[in-house]
This record gives structure tokens, sequence and C-alpha cells, in this order.
């Protein structure tokens, strides 16, 4: 058995939140514990395809997401969480109506000079060139968690590293 929480990943775009959920995922399914990643691919282009990317839509995508995590974590499946989160009071607002061990929150501790030299979708150079508008990390804030559960840099350390970090902290507190 497993005890069910949402891993809650934040960090600026391409910082690598998805991948590192989705490989903690493959993790968790070869061990026969039942996860699920939520991100903007199966979020933003159903539930939440409504809703831009200005600080209120952000704020909306991001109520969802938790109300989602909420009757995911219900459901008993760990469930990770691969959005970008920028603001401090939308997450603290997931963590509110989650039990208090059930919001784990995970810092994808990227530099954004890291994250725009990857540019894997060519997004960092179209805000630089006033293409996108309200770009996280250029012209629209990131505030960075004060108190996150973990924190990772991917441009110190290996993918592998990173979900040993994540799997350990599962197993330190006996989620897994
Ligand atoms: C940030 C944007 C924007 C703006 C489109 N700002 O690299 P990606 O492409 O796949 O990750 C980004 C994703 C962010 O969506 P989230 O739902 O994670 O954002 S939030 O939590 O803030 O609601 C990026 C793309 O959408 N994207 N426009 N203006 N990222």
């Amino acid at each position: 058995g497993h005890k069910s929480a949402v891993l809650w990943f934040t960090g600026l775009s391409g910082s690598g939140k998805s991948t590192i959920a989705v490989e903690v995922e493959k993790y968790l399914f070869e061990h026969q514990i039942n996860s699920y990643v939520l991100d903007g691919d199966n979020v933003r282009f159903g539930l939440n395809s409504n809703l831009g990317f200005s600080a209120e839509d952000r704020a909306e995508n991001i109520r969802r997401i938790g109300e989602v995590s909420k009757l995911f974590v219900d459901a008993g499946i760990i469930t990770l969480t691969a959005f970008i989160s920028p603001y401090q009071e939308d997450r603290e607002r997931v963590r509110k109506i989650l039990d208090p061990d059930e919001f784990i929150e995970v810092f994808v501790d990227t530099p954004l000079e890291v994250c725009e030299q990857r540019d894997v979708k060519h997004l960092y150079e179209k805000a630089r060139r006033g293409e996108i508008k309200g770009f996280t990390g250029i012209d629209a804030p990131y505030e960075a968690p004060e108190h996150p559960e973990i924190t990772i840099d991917t441009s110190k350390q290996s993918l592998e590293t990173s979900v040993q970090q994540i799997v350990s902290y599962l197993e330190k507190h006996h989620y897994i």
C-alpha cells in the first residue's frame, strides 16, 4: 500500500517539471503504485481550454488543478502536477484545500539562463522579441516558493538523481 498525495512541481517553462514528473510516474508504475501526471497537455487543452496566461487566468488554472488533484488524492492516487504556478498565493490556496501531508511542493529551481538556453519550443526567443506578451521570467513574474518540501536544480543534477531525490523523500516520509 501507499499514502496518496500531490507532488506539486513548480518552476519556469523549460525547467524540467514535466520530464521529472513523468519519470517519477514511470518509477511508481514499475513498483505497482498508482499515480497520474497532470500537465499542460492533458489539462490546458481540455478542462482549462478557456484560460490564457493573465494573472487571473493562471489563478483559475491553478485553482481547478488543485481541486482536480484533491479528487485524485481522495481516489488514492499519487498525483504529480507540472505547471509553472508562478504565484505564491495560488499555490498556498491549493496547499490549504489539502491535508497538511497531502501537498508536497517540488521547486524545480533551474536558472532562467539555463531554461532560456534550452528553449525547446522557441518561446523565450518569441518572448524576447515581444511576440509573446506576459511570458513567465521575461515580462511576467515567477515567485519562488519560500519553503518547498523538495528543491531540484536540473542544471546541477541528472534526471536520475532528481527522480531518486523524490523517491527517497516519499520513502522517508512513508508515502511509499
Ligand atoms: C508562460 C506560457 C505562456 C506565458 C504559453 N507564460 O514550455 P511550455 O510552454 O510547455 O510551458 C509553458 C506553459 C505554461 O502553462 P502553465 O499552465 O504551466 O502556466 S501557469 O501555471 O502559469 O498557469 C509554455 C506555455 O504554456 N506558455 N504562454 N505567457 N508560459
